[in-house]
């Protein structure tokens, strides 16, 4: 087979020459971030680290964490490392609390990004003579751009369609000739059956593969995808805090995804000790980002957890390959491919007046995912006229959409409806868990 490369020198560079480039840059960008930002130079003065310390990455170690927590108490602009006037992007984080985590690019951030998307879609097989259809969503959201950049890079042609509409999709999928779709797998998923109702076979239609991410699916939900679609599907992966997708992606191996190494080095941690572990050890996931400008991050914990191997690839690639992350080490779930905390529900019912009895059942039925929210009502609103109980449920409902970003079905229950627990109180029935969804 051809070898898909997009930048062969970097994807393919021998182990140590990529290892001599990763502790070149890192002390490039430490001594950058200690210069530039003083959050993080308090972290590391509280740590008694200085950018001297730092000669390669032996020395990465010594650098405190930096967590989601850190990004919300800098929002917005205490991470950024650069003029504002030097950024030209702002993208943000699917969930949104209060403080939402907003990210920022100057143009070589950008660059470097849709360099990374167009090494997932070659190592996927794209090429200029590609027709790609994006319906990630665009916006805030980095998986429309990321995808979009990557296949412009590529030089093929890019069909921005963002996320929805799927009679629309399906019909300039079939009328212009897509090839490479790019989408959620669960909405990958969708226009699969949508297709088989329309009654289209997947031979009908002109695509060859997809790149899907952005949220957890097994290899299940592989299978029926590239059966429903009749394609090849690949995972991409990646977080709006180090850009977006494209940080790491599945060759035609596909045992695992590569970690885009000269741009972002990977540790794995026990998460409860923060030690770090060897390679091949399941933990938390670790980066450390090397050539950004706007938004550097030092050793980001990304609560994803899995495992590396370094083990050689018949792609050719040297990059390291992370498995999906098999679970996070925090209560975040993904739903419809949003990133919810049970506390951002809980704040929506206390400002509602509600009582912190609730219980969030999630599952996923015919390849989307449901999301359920149960309530419990107050003694004194239960006598209420069972007519107000819709309508408080539509207002809830509407509370927790714009809160979450997706739409929730409330049920208000009786008042001691739900078990209560002699420990931790159970808030999340996960019923995603027997398709093997760990997150
Ligand atoms: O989901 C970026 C992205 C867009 C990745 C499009 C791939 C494709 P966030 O919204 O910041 O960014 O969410 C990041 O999503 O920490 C993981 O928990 C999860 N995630 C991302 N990719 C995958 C994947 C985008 N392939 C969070 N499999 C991450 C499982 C994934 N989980």
């Amino acid at each position: 087979m051809e070898k898909r490369y997009f930048q062969p020198e970097a994807e393919t560079m021998p182990l140590d020459e990529l290892q001599a480039l990763q502790s070149e840059k890192l002390v490039k960008q430490v001594r950058y971030v200690y210069d530039n930002v003083p959050y993080y130079r308090n972290l590391m003065d509280e740590k008694g680290v200085k950018p001297e310390d730092i000669h390669g990455i032996e020395d990465l170690h010594k650098l405190p964490f930096l967590k989601k927590d850190d990004l919300r108490e800098a929002y917005p602009y205490g991470l950024l490392a650069t003029d504002i006037r030097n950024c030209v992007r702002i993208h943000s984080t699917s969930g949104t609390t209060g403080k939402r985590v907003v990210a920022f690019y100057t143009q070589h951030d950008i660059d470097l990004w849709e360099d990374c998307c167009a090494r997932a879609l070659a190592a996927a097989g794209a090429t200029k003579e590609d027709v790609c259809q994006v319906c990630y969503g665009y916006g805030l959201f980095t998986g429309g751009s990321g995808l979009h950049g990557g296949s412009h890079r590529l030089g093929s042609l890019t069909l921005p369609m963002s996320s929805g509409n799927t009679d629309r999709q399906i019909q300039f999928m079939m009328d212009l000739n897509s090839t490479v779709l790019c989408c959620t797998p669960s909405y990958a998923a969708y226009i699969g059956e949508t297709l088989k109702e329309k009654g289209y076979r997947p031979e009908d239609n002109k695509l060859k593969f997809g790149i899907f991410g952005a949220e957890p699916w097994t290899e299940e939900m592989r299978r029926d995808i590239e059966q429903s679609l009749g394609i090849k599907a690949y995972d991409i992966y990646g977080l709006t805090e180090l850009s977006g997708p494209g940080v790491a992606f599945e060759c035609e191996e596909q045992r695992g995804m590569h970690i885009n190494e000269d741009h972002f080095i990977a540790e794995i941690i026990n998460p409860e000790t923060g030690e770090v572990l060897p390679i091949g050890e399941k933990g938390e996931l670790v980066f450390t980002s090397l050539d950004k400008e706007a938004f550097p991050l030092l050793r980001y914990r990304t609560r994803d957890i899995c495992i590396l191997s370094r083990e050689k690839c018949s792609c050719g690639r040297t990059f390291i390959r992370m498995t999906k992350p098999l679970g996070r080490s925090d209560d975040m779930m993904i739903i419809r491919g949003v990133n919810v905390f049970p506390s951002q529900i809980e704040t929506v019912l206390l400002n509602s007046g509600y009582s912190p009895n609730y219980q969030i059942i999630v599952d996923r039925v015919n390849n989307t995912d449901t999301f359920d929210i149960n309530v419990e009502m107050r003694e004194e609103d239960f006598s209420d006229i069972p007519g107000g109980i819709t309508n408080k449920e539509k207002a809830l409902q509407s509370a927790m959409k714009t809160m979450l970003g997706i739409n929730p079905k409330i049920h208000l229950v009786a008042p001691k409806s739900i078990a209560r627990s002699e420990g931790k109180a159970v808030r999340v029935i996960d019923k995603r868990k027997r398709l093997g969804i760990t997150i």
